[in-house]
């Protein structure tokens, strides 16, 4: 019954990590208040970072023609525990809509299902999932397998229509007579508490047969963001036309965003085999056909997973090990469960270690720099101690004057920051969301008009070029505002000795290029055959809205990523700025009170010992944090987490 195993054992570290991570992030927030160096900037950051913890799941979506076995794979995978064929899998096309399996720990166990006739609403799927009343629910019932599969029943269900309610709702040629066959629901979504699922794995079942090219949501939308993608064929059909194209229309550009993330298996081994043959025959025309697919779809063989879906279901309900040996299914759960999860927690790993971390090493440099202040005052301190009256004034006017010019550039450096937000004011307001809604709306029209391929492989080149005019704007406007940077962080380190790293800043060209995808996938999604299909039905606005969503997306990302290099750029400057101003004002004021007497200086000598002290406790617990942060997950920090126990 432990057929998930490895992958649950890997879904259990990775979530191990999530949670241990975390906390570690939790702890840092609590000290850096505790420390009285928390700001509202860092505040956010943190909090962004702990929602992307939160909110990761790992989808695993399966595409491929009809009947070529993605259904019974996913029973096979997944679902053997259940010791029946949970999925409804059968010969000729089956599964009729697309399926989410996952878990919603906020409700009972249930199959939702949204009817077909939501495809002439101009609403997104997404947005219905956010009304479950306009779906139909039916509770399942997780005690008994076979009950649940009979609610999964529904997800076959189909209707007969005439066929001008086909052609509304894009399922049929405008050519269409007679009635047609249609699926009777649009999309299904599964919760269940799986061990698989309630760890946060997503697995998405997709119908063969078109449904790529016929729900723009699905094909632009779902599928991109999957963080792994299973593309079936089956070794009784070999390669055929309809796999070719399904290849090259949308998997192939699945490939080219997530390299790591596609597996393609040859299904269905066993029909390779005969009773005559040899094993060794077997595994010569497995091989034989294994490279004649790596050859068609250009691909090196060790990407191609030849296995049997079908007898790995049978060996695993009947606990049989040497068959489940022989379906060969355990080098695709490798790749799942290695590749993909360890894949999936390197970015993220990426994307919080860079940003917590860095703040750290930041947060490092600060207490640093105030130790070296205290030091220096430690110095004046002793020097005054010793100083002739006439010394002390000396010292008490040079210092008056490095303050005045100091106050000078801070002034300086008010006036610079001013400059510097207005010129990223004007730079959100290139790539302002509003603006790209405009471009899309005015391309928009005309596209749905003009429904051929042609026309519409114009108007989104139009519109993309559109979009690509404002990001070489921001690509300008972001050069003179570098420079700006540039000119401030120099004129610090050359006037005042403050050498701080500057934050890394906003990059117009990551957007360029998520653009460019996106119109290339739009380009292909519109020449694929379904599409022609939309024409007469609100599908052909769907589409249009989720390219244009997408759109909007990447600008609006744009804009957050402007707002964190705003208020990023010169913060550790001014950190540092403002240390500088405490320390002057602290050596003023022991020059002051020089005259005060010897006791009073005794008692400055001591509080600075004090601190110093305090500062050597901040930096070991600052070391214990990152270490905590990077060895995350670990067995190793449990200790970590006694050390910093006291916050
Ligand atoms: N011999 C053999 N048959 C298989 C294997 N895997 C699946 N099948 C059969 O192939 C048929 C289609 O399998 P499904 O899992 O329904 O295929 P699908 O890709 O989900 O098809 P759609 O839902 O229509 O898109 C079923 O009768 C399965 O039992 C296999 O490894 N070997
Ligand atoms: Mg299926």
């Amino acid at each position: 019954m432990n057929d998930e195993m490895n992958l649950d054992t890997q879904l259990q570290s990775y979530e191990h990590w999530k949670q241990s991570m975390a906390k570690s992030i939790g702890r840092y927030q609590c000290w850096l208040e505790g420390i009285g160096l928390s700001s509202t900037d860092t505040e956010l950051m943190l909090i962004k970072n702990l929602r992307l913890l939160e909110k990761d799941t790992i989808t695993i979506a399966f595409a491929a023609e009809f009947s070529r076995g993605k259904t019974e794979l996913i029973n096979s995978l997944f679902f053997s525990s259940a010791g029946i064929r949970l999925l409804p899998s059968s010969p000729g096309r089956t599964t009729m809509c697309p399926t989410e399996l996952f878990y919603d720990s906020k409700e009972k166990p249930y199959l939702r299902l949204l009817a077909v006739e939501t495809r002439s609403s101009t609403k997104s799927i997404d947005e219905y999932k956010k009304e479950p009343k306009q779906w139909t629910h039916i509770e399942l019932d997780c005690g008994s397998p076979d009950k649940m599969q009979d609610s999964f029943l529904e997800l076959l269900r189909t209707k007969t229509v005439s066929a001008e309610q086909a052609k509304e709702l894009g399922l049929a040629d405008v050519n269409e007579q007679n009635e047609v066959v249609i699926p009777y629901w649009r999309h299904a979504l599964i919760s269940f508490p799986h061990p698989l699922l309630e760890k946060g794995l997503v697995v998405l079942d997709t119908p063969g047969l078109n449904a790529l090219g016929s729900e723009p949501e699905l094909t632009l939308s779902m599928l991109p963001s999957a963080q792994a993608m299973i593309f079936v064929l089956a070794a009784d059909t070999g390669v055929t036309q309809s796999d070719m194209d399904m290849w090259k229309q949308h998997i192939c550009t699945y490939r080219s965003k997530h390299p790591h993330g596609l597996a393609v298996v040859l299904n269905k081994i066993d029909t390779l085999n005969d009773e005559l043959m040899s094993d060794a025959d077997w595994e010569h025309s497995i091989d034989k056909q294994t490279s004649e697919t790596a050859r068609l779809l250009e691909l090196d063989e060790k990407a191609i997973f030849p296995l049997s879906a079908k007898q790995a279901l049978i060996a695993k309900i009947k606990n049989d090990d040497q068959a489940l040996l022989n379906s060969r299914l355990a080098p695709l759960e490798d790749f799942l469960s290695n590749r993909v999860l360890s894949s999936q927690k390197e970015i993220l790993q990426d994307k919080i270690i860079g940003d917590v971390v860095g703040h750290m090493q930041q947060t490092q440099q600060t207490l640093q720099r105030r130790q070296q202040h205290i030091a220096q005052h430690m110095d004046d301190l002793q020097s005054i101690y010793s100083k002739s009256e006439d010394a002390t004034a000396e010292l008490l006017l040079l210092t008056r004057k490095q303050q005045t010019a100091y106050t000078k550039n801070l002034a300086h450096l008010k006036t610079s920051r001013h400059i510097f937000n207005s010129q990223i004011d004007d730079l959100l307001q290139v790539v302002n969301p509003e603006r790209v809604q405009k471009i899309l709306g005015e391309g928009r029209e005309e596209m749905i008009k003009s429904w051929t391929t042609v026309g519409i492989h114009q108007g989104m080149q139009s519109v993309f070029d559109g979009l690509n005019v404002l990001l070489n704007d921001a690509l300008e406007s972001t050069g003179a505002s570098r420079q700006l940077l540039d000119l401030i962080y120099q004129k610090f380190k050359d006037e005042h000795d403050i050498d701080v790293q500057k934050p890394v800043a906003f990059n117009a060209n990551t957007y360029k290029e998520e653009l460019d995808l996106l119109l290339h996938e739009g380009l292909e999604f519109s020449s694929s055959s379904a599409a022609a299909l939309m024409s007469q039905s609100n599908l052909a606005t769907s589409f249009m809205d989720t390219i244009g969503g997408q759109a909007v997306a990447i600008f609006h990302q744009a804009q957050a990523d402007i707002n964190t290099w705003k208020s990023q750029a010169l913060s550790s400057l001014i950190r540092e700025v403002s240390e500088q101003k405490k320390l002057m004002e602290s050596k003023l004021d022991s020059l002051r009170s020089v005259s005060a007497g010897q006791d009073v200086l005794d008692e400055k000598i001591a509080s600075n010992n004090h601190k110093q002290e305090l500062l050597t406790t901040w930096f070991e617990e600052l070391d214990t944090l990152m270490d905590s942060i990077q060895s995350a997950g670990e067995p190793a920090s449990v200790e970590t987490e006694i050390a910093v126990a006291k916050y």
